[in-house]
């Protein structure tokens, strides 16, 4: 027997799981949450329907836990990229009593909420939350299937002065837990290959469209690199006003920028290998073909192309699925040990989790655009 996916208000949620029991199916609900509202709701959309596809496959296969026939149902919550929106969605999905939870996207997001989930018991795994605070807080609860900001701004920083031969670089971030991170590591990267590298920084914030006091002044050092910690609703204006400045720096962030989405936000703002950025996960060899796959199905079935994070979305929904069938239970307190020590083999990759929670062995891949495409430069360790 099939069963549809949908994303359901909860009072919905919950009167459907009632209805499920009249089946004698028992019904698992994996709460969701991303900003699915706001200048962010492009990467919602692209996190909740690699969510969607995973509930939709897991459903199709008949998957029986402790016995019984189980049907997978998503609470979809969003958070609007906003803290105190985060806090809130967290605590409607506890009380909606979901037994595992994916997100939340962002850093400034998922922190706070992973409190909120630890406290309750309940499994989190992020797909795309990278601020290294989100697992080191010593919550069991807490897993992310991507790489986190150590990794990002540090190889990108190494990159910036070795490769594109940066000597005065600009970092901008936009205050919020990303952000600011990722620019922290970024210049701890650059510095630690290059101590000479000239530095300036300034700062905007994650809904900001107007940038032309902080490039004025960053024009005015000459800068051969510009580094932007944040999302790409920011980076996109922030390239179309740098060429009306008359700033022909390379362009560099982290995977919050690395997004199929950019390159219509810059417009003719961004030339051909003029950006840089590094997604925080990568496949190489045969795992290529599994990619292309998962990206041509749902390209299908969203009619959408991938943004960025709907495969790690993806394969976090059956990464928590597993444990639960190595388990062969649903209840957060039995399948969590499961979790803590699975080797799931993704779309992404291999998943297993080392003691604080983040993956194993992650990658990153750099990408760069050229003729408004996103493409791959390499995959590094
Ligand atoms: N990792 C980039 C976007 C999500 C976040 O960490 O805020």
């Amino acid at each position: 027997m099939q069963f549809k996916t949908k994303i359901i208000p909860l009072a919905g949620a919950i009167a459907l799981a009632l209805a499920g029991s009249a089946f004698a199916q028992e019904v698992i609900k994996i709460g969701h949450v991303a900003p699915m509202s706001g200048g962010q709701a492009h990467y919602g959309r692209d996190n909740a329907n690699g969510a969607i596809l995973a509930v939709e496959d897991l459903n199709a296969k008949g998957i029986t836990i402790g016995g019984k026939k189980v049907k997978f149902e998503l609470l979809a919550e969003d958070d609007a990229a906003d803290p105190k929106q985060g806090t809130a969605a967290a605590q409607k999905l506890v009380d909606a009593k979901v037994k595992g939870v994916i997100g939340h996207l962002n850093s400034g997001t998922t922190i706070p909420a992973s409190k909120i989930y630890n406290d309750a018991g309940i499994p989190q795994i992020s797909p795309s939350a990278t601020n290294p605070k989100y697992t080191q807080q010593g919550f069991k609860t807490a897993f992310r299937v991507v790489a986190n900001d150590g990794q990002l701004g540090g190889t990108l920083g190494k990159y910036a002065v070795d490769t594109l031969k940066g000597k005065s670089i600009a970092v901008i971030d936009d205050r919020s837990a990303y952000g600011q991170g990722v620019a922290d590591e970024f210049i701890k990267g650059a510095k630690a290959k290059s101590p000479s590298v000239q530095i300036v920084q300034q700062y905007t914030n994650d809904k900001a469209t107007d940038f032309n006091a902080i490039l004025t002044s960053i024009k005015g050092k000459k800068p051969d690199v510009v580094f932007f910690g944040g999302m790409d609703n920011v980076a996109g204006p922030m390239l179309r006003q740098m060429k009306q400045l008359g700033i022909n720096a390379k362009f560099m962030g982290g995977d919050g920028i690395c997004t199929a989405e950019l390159a219509k936000l810059a417009g003719d703002g961004m030339s051909d290998n003029q950006v840089i950025c590094a997604e925080a996960g990568g496949v190489t060899g045969a795992k290529e073909k599994d990619m292309e796959q998962f990206v041509a199905r749902y390209k299908k079935r969203f009619n959408l192309d991938v943004q960025i994070y709907a495969p790690y979305v993806y394969d976090a929904v059956m990464t928590m699925a597993a444990a639960m069938q190595k388990a062969n239970s649903a209840e957060p307190e039995k399948y969590l040990p499961e979790l803590a020590k699975i080797k799931y083999e993704g779309v992404t990759g291999t998943i297993a989790f080392d003691s604080k929670g983040d993956i194993k062995d992650g990658s990153l891949t750099l990408h760069t655009y050229r003729g408004g495409k996103k493409e791959k430069i390499a995959v590094v360790k």
